[in-house]
């Protein structure tokens, strides 16, 4: 109010005698200058000086964003089944972020894992190669990488290192100038191999290198780099704790955002929910315990796997992925604040299909979390690889949109290379998706999409139009390709390879042309001895 009584009034237009609008004009004539303090301007003038620092201040922005590539979020959940997301039509787990995010975004309802378990769906992300090229094609934990432990004091010691060779996505991204950070689950290496992500394009690394030390999501340490940090209040050998890894993940990932908000940044947060163990911090569970019907999990006698035992493992699943959903909802609400809405990509998606056969209390049926569809986590039938994937960048892709594009992880770096303006490597499998993103058009024609896991018996997929042929039990023999149409047999109930010998032949041939050996990772039955 005191700043009132020392300006002039506000006057309309016109009240000092000069002609509306263009006292400016007038007084640099008569004064002859064409500089002067914006407090001795008549309103109109401000009005005019407002205008044009805001032409400037928006040139500048536009400048600024046409040379500075986009942020890039990509969030990936472990384990989640798409039909987990209330947005793919899951009834009893709450997820009103990621709701959101689809409803601001766009939703493909046909996205696929790179493969039915995480390593290999990790390598497939970042190098844009299906398993059929990639150089990690499942979990494996027996090697030479195995001999870290008495240098790092761990028995975590990761699965089979990516090896220097390999061009990941974190690389192509932090040549374009990219800030590079990650936060949560790697399975693609440990510091002291070629698999170490800061060997591998990123510049900060937090969380859990080896998947086995992710069983336990009240760890007693993580790795920051090559740097080994307690954790408050864990053993790292109780089902409780005090300090519970989705946390760190999202506090770290907040931390980065913020470090980085004024240069392009690539922030990459593969969490470990809702993977086994089923634990979550008691201000979670209160949220379902007692509102959903439960059997208390306790591990079978003899059993060779080690999940923590839960009295409610119903509300506890339900209640690790409604925690993980608020922490992707303060990720996106830091990207409002800061101001970085339009120039920020964010995505979400999950490495693989849900757990089967209520192994650590986990319950896919009573959660309908395939929607129907056949196979769990470790099966390449659709139950198994299908994946969510939604994408948001505000004022490039159009709130509520749906994508019925077949897609891949393979496509990923692709896509975000074309984001970024990086340049993607010659040898990968994948195509961009950024105009399904943006205009809902279909990617570019390719034949066909492609699976094989050497894992859960050995199996072998390939999916062209509405085709899907299937090999399963490679491991104990040659076998031939079951066919399902998927336009008319969405749970791959019907297996119709009689009816369409030439359709068996066509897509076994794209098998064959897809599958390349591999010295670490052979196909029993496909590969020559
Ligand atoms: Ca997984």
């Amino acid at each position: 109010m005191r700043n009132n009584a020392q300006n002039p009034p506000p006057s309309k237009g016109g009240a000092r005698g000069g002609i509306p609008g263009s006292c400016l004009l007038m007084k640099g004539r008569i004064n002859g200058k064409s500089e002067r303090h914006s407090s001795n301007l008549c309103p109109q003038e401000r009005g005019i000086v407002a205008f044009l620092a805001l032409v400037v201040a928006l040139s500048a922005s536009n400048t600024r964003a046409a040379e500075q590539p986009p942020n890039i979020i990509f969030i990936m959940a472990d384990d989640l089944g798409f039909a987990e997301l209330g947005c793919y039509g899951q009834r009893i787990i709450r997820t009103p972020n990621i709701d959101k995010l689809a409803a601001d975004g766009v939703r493909f309802t046909q996205f696929y894992a790179g493969s039915p378990v995480c390593a290999p769906c990790r390598c497939t992300l970042m190098t844009g190669k299906h398993a059929g090229h990639a150089y990690v094609r499942d979990n494996k934990e027996k090697g030479p990488w195995n001999k870290l432990s008495e240098k790092y004091g761990t028995e975590f010691t990761g699965q089979i290192p990516l090896p220097a060779t390999e061009v990941t996505l974190a690389e192509l991204l932090h040549q374009r100038g990219y800030a590079t950070g990650a936060f949560g689950k790697w399975g693609l290496g440990h510091v002291g191999n070629s698999g170490a992500p800061t060997d591998q394009g990123f510049d900060l690394f937090y969380g859990f290198y080896c998947q086995r030390h992710a069983h336990n999501h009240y760890p007693a340490f993580l790795w920051r780099n090559d740097q080994k940090e307690q954790l408050p209040g864990n053993d790292g050998k109780s089902a409780k704790g005090q300090t519970y890894a989705l946390d760190k993940f999202i506090e770290n990932s907040l931390a980065f955002v913020r470090d980085h908000q004024k240069e392009p940044f690539f922030l990459y947060v593969p969490v470990t929910v809702p993977h086994l163990s089923i634990q979550v911090p008691a201000d979670s569970l209160a949220e379902y315990a007692g509102k959903i019907p439960e059997t208390p999990y306790k591990p079978p006698a003899g059993a060779t796997y080690h999940y923590f035992p839960h009295p409610t493992p119903h509300a506890g699943y339900a209640a690790m992925v409604t925690r993980m959903d608020r922490g992707v909802g303060q990720i996106v609400e830091l990207v409002h604040q800061l101001g970085l809405d339009d120039n920020t990509l964010i995505l979400f998606a999950s490495d693989n299909g849900p757990t089967y056969d209520r192994l650590g209390g986990a319950d896919s049926d009573f959660f309908h979390s395939t929607d129907g569809l056949r196979g769990r986590k470790g099966s390449v039938y659709e139950g198994g690889i299908r994946a969510p994937l939604i994408a948001r960048w505000k004022d490039k892709i159009k709130p509520g949109g749906e994508a019925d594009q077949p897609a891949a992880m393979w496509d990923i770096l692709p896509t975000l290379c074309e984001v970024a303006g990086a340049q993607p490597p010659k040898d990968i499998d994948g195509v961009s998706l950024l105009k399904t993103f943006t205009n809902n058009e279909p990617a570019p024609k390719r034949d066909y999409l492609y699976w094989e896991f050497p894992g859960y018996g050995a199996q072998q997929a390939v999916r062209a139009g509405d085709w899907k042929a299937v090999r399963t039990d490679l491991s104990k023999g040659p076998q031939r390709w079951q066919l399902y149409d998927l336009a008319a047999d969405r749970t791959e109930t019907f297996d119709v390879a009689d009816e369409h010998r030439d359709v068996v032949e066509r897509l076994a041939k794209f098998a064959e042309a897809a599958h390349t050996p591999s010295k670490q990772f052979r196909l029993p039955n496909v590969d020559k001895k």
